[in-house]
């Protein structure tokens, strides 16, 4: 640990060696090649009278050179396993010694080697630390390090300065990103009270968002372009060591802000789910491919949802067949619709404007999932009274009539034409008395008691060239005297 790298040439050792007498030097390797590199260096160098006086692997070896042999200057295989570095930088430069060790790496092929130094100091210590390495050994000249060539370990004033600026280009980028995020309109009309506590959520997400985009985005931008390497720059990059307090706070920080979003969504569900004592009590069935709505309070079953103003409204959301999901976007709510009895599923939602929406399905469905869709309006109290009135005027005495509006708002023509154009299913265009081919090669004459089948089985007996999709539960609700109706609506389709 806390090994820095200092990286020189050799001409560096050529100034090291400015003594007059010669420069008696022990290699402790256990590679010859190690041994052979540096000699080959020295020898390049005349100028530099040196004399490799011997080579040691252990530290006992070169306790017993130290007495033969005399050198002034031990150089260290930084790459060797085998030689204890960290004794000879003991024994050597702190101990009885009082030698001057260098750790030395040698890159292949190069006039270049690197030196290390063991213990931790910043970059601008190195230079005292040669200093006194040279005291120590009498030498009166410092290893030098060149300019181009301190380590990168930054300075503090440097890190302070990038801090800035790194801090500056991300504030930029929070206020410009969450500026753009919150005039983009996301969010459609705020058409419940449902929808307050939603879009306070979504503020917070785009605060989290903006913040988040930013920090990232702006501190590798920040990073790739200020610290991007220089041409010819070779140099391995600072070793970093962990930061504690920086651990801590960017655990702590996360965690609290997660705690907080927590707290502050059950309070939104608290809100969005609030119960009014006397809410409008409406069923939605969600069917391939068509909304029906229901109110049994007044015993009407309509294609459209409508909705009083500021009353609460109390869905009861269920499926015929596969699985849908409520949504109108400017409600924020949503809820999905599961088949089976035990299934229902509560929404609440108080309209606050007078208005016409959308219910889309939210939940991928099938074939024509994306035509899911029906219209919602929001009335005053007095035109709900009125639309109220109108659908639970007399019936009509007409069965054509009432099978019409049975097939309407049971969602059948979503699937079936009346105009001899094909859809999911077949056309109710002529199909009365006609024979109809079956998949399993018979065919069968359209009449009352196989429209009946149809409808309360429709799996059973398949139409040639179409798929059995239509939904068993669809017909489920329908009494046989609406069944009789629809029969008599298909039959005066001719
Ligand atoms: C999701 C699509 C879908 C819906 C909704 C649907 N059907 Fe069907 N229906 C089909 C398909 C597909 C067939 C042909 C395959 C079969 O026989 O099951 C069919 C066949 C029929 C037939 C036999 C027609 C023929 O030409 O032989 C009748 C009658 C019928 N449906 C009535 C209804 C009624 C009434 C409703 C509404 C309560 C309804 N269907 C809703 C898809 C649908
Ligand atoms: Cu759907």
């Amino acid at each position: 640990m806390g090994i820095r790298n200092v990286k020189t040439n050799l001409s560096s050792l050529t100034t090291m060696n400015s003594s007059p007498d010669q420069l008696r030097v022990l290699i402790a390797s256990s590679h010859p090649l190690f041994a052979q590199g540096i000699s080959s260096l020295l020898e390049k160098r005349p100028e530099m009278d040196t004399e490799v006086v011997g080579m040691v692997s252990t530290i006992d070896e070169a306790m017993d050179a130290l007495k033969n042999l005399h050198p002034d200057l031990v150089i260290v295989d930084y790459d060797d396993d085998q030689v204890n570095r960290e004794e000879f930088l003991a024994r050597f430069v702190e101990g009885e010694g009082r030698l001057r060790v260098v750790l030395f790496s040698l890159k292949e092929g190069g006039d270049e080697a690197i030196v290390y130094d063991r213990r931790t100091m910043a970059a601008s210590q190195i230079e005292d630390w040669l200093d006194g390495l040279s005291q120590r050994t009498g030498e009166p000249e410092p290893l030098p390090v060149e300019p181009d060539e301190t380590p990168e370990q930054p300075k503090r004033r440097d890190s302070m300065r990038h801090l800035i600026l790194a801090g500056l280009l991300v504030a930029v980028l929070i206020v410009g990103s969450y500026f753009l995020l919150t005039t983009i309109e996301l969010l459609p009309e705020q058409a419940s009270l449902q929808a307050k506590p939603i879009d306070d959520l979504f503020r917070l997400d785009f605060i989290a968002i903006a913040v988040l985009f930013s920090l990232i985005i702006g501190l590798m931008v920040y990073s790739i372009v200020v610290f991007r390497r220089r041409k010819g720059d070779e140099t391995d990059g600072p070793h970093i060591e962990g930061n504690s307090r920086l651990e801590v706070v960017w655990t702590l920080v996360p965690l609290l802000f997660v705690l907080f979003l927590a707290y502050y969504g059950s309070v939104a569900l608290g809100k969005t789910t609030a119960a009014d004592p006397q809410p409008l009590r409406m069923d939605v069935i969600g069917t391939q491919w068509s909304w029906r709505f229901e109110y049994p309070a007044y015993g009407i079953i309509s294609t459209e949802m409508v909705m009083p103003v500021n009353k609460q409204a109390l869905l009861n959301l269920s499926s015929t067949d596969v699985i849908h999901s409520f949504w109108v976007p400017e409600f924020r709510v949503k809820q999905d619709l599961l088949p089976g009895e035990d299934f229902e599923r509560e929404l609440r939602v108080t309209p606050i404007e007078v208005g016409e929406y959308k219910v889309r399905c939210a939940e991928l469905c099938g074939r024509n999932h994306y035509d899911m869709l029906a219209p919602v309006k929001v009335l005053s109290q007095a035109d709900f009274d009125a639309w109220v009135e109108a659908q639970t005027g007399p019936v009509s005495d007409d069965p054509v009539l009432r099978g019409q509006a049975v097939t309407q708002q049971y969602g059948c023509l979503a699937c079936h034409s009346t105009d001899g154009s094909e859809m999911a299913g077949p056309t109710w265009l002529g199909v009365y008395g006609s024979q109809e081919a079956l998949n399993d090669g018979t065919s069968v004459t359209v009449d009352r008691e196989y429209i009946i089948k149809s409808i309360r089985e429709p799996g059973i007996q398949i139409v040639a060239g179409f798929q059995n999709i239509m939904p068993a539960g669809i017909g489920a609700d329908l009494t046989d005297e609406q069944i009789e109706d629809v029969i008599a609506f298909i039959e005066s389709l001719q």
